[in-house]
């Protein structure tokens, strides 16, 4: 704006003022792109025409052509009424006394984690949420947040989780949303500072969120509790979440027992969990395994709500679900057909219509989850470029052996598929089970499952076995994420650290005692602000400081795309990945009411500086980007 206004100067343009001291200044003109959000907008399109996407594309399938259609509705009560009426308590009255099985829908968070790279945009989410909360006022929760979610959406799609949660929660009054807290991870992959943890879910809660399943990733209790204080002490309800590996209907495999769980859910059910869920991360609960946990734990705690998760790996997931109710489970999680199998949750349409007419009707009209499924079929064309099913063509039931849980098993396969070795999955998956015994047998889920796959992969890499591992674990270098571990940082698993193997790498390491979250100094919000506003201007909000908290790195980053580029999530899907065709014309609305008519006119050559201009119209106006190519 300032140099337009020097041009259209009327002293300026009929040269009666002295411009030597601009000539003299070039760097005057290194400015940074105008502020102008269209113009940043046009930036990004230009950016996206040159050079391809900003995501990282994993795939070489082009996002479909065809936009999904939203179905019409009209939105009831739902538990979310319930919820707020008689508060986390009297909500999970309501679930216990319900009549018939419930569901919590994980379309918006687990489903695509597993299947598509996490990579769905807010753009596709609002669309459909109306339809939800019109069509399904009766699932107990919408998971549609946490896990990986949060840091994807800065990270690779350069959005802000916090407004996808806003903006949903506009759009979705009367259905409780669901996150997936890491307990004192939170929404990361290492401890966090307690303070951080509360905070983040104080936040949280105010931004919409009800429900937090909180889960350690070594079912470490002193930091579930640690998370289940901070969700309940921002009033949500709590859903303690207790992960599950092994097998416990096989009297061989004995570390992760019967007995073992429900000592566990004991100690969960007496801390004051509203919600007591087992987390079935890789899929293992067989019919057998589901009637004995889940019979046992109804007998045990008869007035406490049990939530079932589970992914649909080896494609027992449907029977599982069906034996978790039958036992006295009051919810499953499921994800909508066309979102739903492999590594995803079991389907949705197929548990309302196996429950239809029985003691578990759902309640759900089975003709709304086709519509429900339709929608999600064509928005998943969108991210064909990050969709599993470029190369995984069907879940296996060898996850019973390797115990890999869901999303990870789908990225290992991916990337053993990009290094054009599809048979060193069937390694990795070796190694991964040898992996797991060397350091323990472990629960596995993030982080350990990290850790455990780190291990795996550099087994693979040095054409290491177990023995060999054993035998040299003083002189090898491990990933730091396996060090880390067995220097406690992320807690103590079950059974404690395996030994010798952990004195000979750690050596003179130093080792955390108890909780680590215990050992941090508190986290210093108001410095935290005070340096956000120093490098991106005042208007940081409380939001803002806990996505920096939480991946100062990352945040850093998407302020700066931001800063270049605009906020991109008003783009369209296939404008966000593809950026338009020649000739292309589209309407963007950068905000309620305020829509850009934009044609894509052409690409220029390339210039001696490693640019091209690209042409727009916008709105009817000529406009031009210049781009760096850096293709
Ligand atoms: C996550 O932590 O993101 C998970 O989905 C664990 O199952
Ligand atoms: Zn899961």
């Amino acid at each position: 704006p300032f140099l337009q206004n020097v041009f259209n100067n009327h002293q300026f343009l009929h040269s009666t003022v002295d411009t030597q001291f601009i000539d003299e200044n070039q760097e005057l003109f290194n400015l940074k792109p105008t502020q102008n959000r269209a113009q940043k907008l046009l930036h990004y399109l230009g950016h996206v025409m040159v050079n391809g996407p900003t995501t990282p594309i994993p795939v070489k399938a082009k996002p479909s052509s065809i936009d999904p259609v939203i179905p019409p509705g009209d939105p009831p009560i739902g538990f979310r009424d319930v919820l707020l009426r008689d508060g986390p308590e009297g909500f999970a009255k309501a679930v216990r006394a319900h009549q018939g099985l419930l569901l919590m829908d994980t379309t918006f968070r687990d489903a695509h984690q597993s299947l598509l790279a996490t990579r769905v945009r807010t753009h596709d989410l609002k669309k459909i949420s109306p339809f939800v909360s019109h069509n399904f006022s009766n699932l107990y929760s919408l998971e549609n947040w946490g896990g990986a979610t949060f840091d994807v959406a800065m990270r690779f799609l350069s959005e802000c989780p916090w407004k996808r949660l806003q903006e949903l929660r506009a759009l979705v009054p009367n259905v409780p949303f669901q996150m997936l807290l890491r307990g004192a991870n939170a929404v990361g992959y290492t401890n966090y500072p307690d303070n951080a943890v509360f905070k983040f879910c104080e936040v949280a809660k105010e931004n919409g969120m009800d429900v937090f399943r909180v889960f350690d990733s070594l079912n470490y209790l002193p930091n579930m509790l640690l998370g289940m204080e901070a969700a309940g002490a921002a009033g949500g309800v709590v859903e303690a979440a207790i992960s599950y590996t092994g097998d416990v209907s096989d009297p061989m495999r004995q570390k992760y027992s019967l007995d073992y769980y429900m000592n566990l859910a004991d100690e969960l059910v007496k801390a004051g969990t509203h919600i007591l869920c087992i987390k079935d991360m890789a899929g293992l609960l067989k019919p057998q395994s589901s009637k004995l946990l889940i019979g046992s734990l109804r007998d045990r705690f008869p007035d406490m709500p049990i939530h079932v998760h589970t992914h649909d790996t080896a494609g027992a997931g449907v029977a599982a679900m069906l034996a978790c109710a039958e036992a006295g489970a009051d919810v499953v999680d499921v994800a909508v057909d066309s979102m739903a199998g492999m590594t995803s949750q079991p389907s949705m349409g197929a548990m309302v219509a196996c429950t239809k007419g029985t003691e578990l009707d759902t309640g759900i009209a089975l003709e709304k989850v086709f519509d429900y499924s339709e929608y999600w079929e064509v928005a998943r064309g969108l991210y064909a470029p990050f969709d599993c099913t470029a190369t995984m063509k069907s879940g296996n039931a060898d996850v019973y052996e390797n115990e890999i849980p869901g999303g990870q098993y789908t990225n290992l396969h991916f990337q053993a598929h990009s290094m054009g070795l599809g048979n060193k999955f069937k390694e990795v998956k070796k190694a991964y089970v040898e992996a797991n015994k060397l350091l323990g047998d472990l629960i596995k889920v993030t982080p350990s499952s990290k850790i455990v796959g780190d291990l795996a992969q550099f087994m693979v890499q040095n054409n290491l076995t177990r023995a060999e591992v054993e035998e040299r674990a003083d002189e090898l270098s491990f990933p730091l994420s396996v060090v880390e571990f067995l220097q406690g940082y992320i807690g103590i698993p079950h059974g404690g650290f395996p030994e010798p193997f952990r004195s000979k790498v750690l050596k003179s390491l130093t080792r955390i005692e108890g909780r680590p979250g215990a050992s941090l100094p508190p986290m210093d919000f108001k410095a935290l602000e005070r340096g956000l506003q120093a490098a991106h201007g005042e208007d940081i909000t409380p939001e803002d400081v806990m996505s920096a908290a939480m991946y100062p790195k990352v945040f850093q980053e998407f302020k700066d795309f931001t800063a270049n580029f605009g906020p991109v999530d008003c783009l369209s899907t296939r404008l966000f990945l593809d950026g338009p065709k020649i000739a292309e014309e589209f309407e963007v609305e950068l905000e309620r009411g305020k829509i850009l008519h934009i044609k894509a006119l052409a690409l220029g050559d390339l210039n001696k500086a490693g640019q091209r201009e690209v042409f727009f119209e916008l709105n009817g106006q000529l406009r031009s980007v210049l781009v760096k190519d850096t293709v």
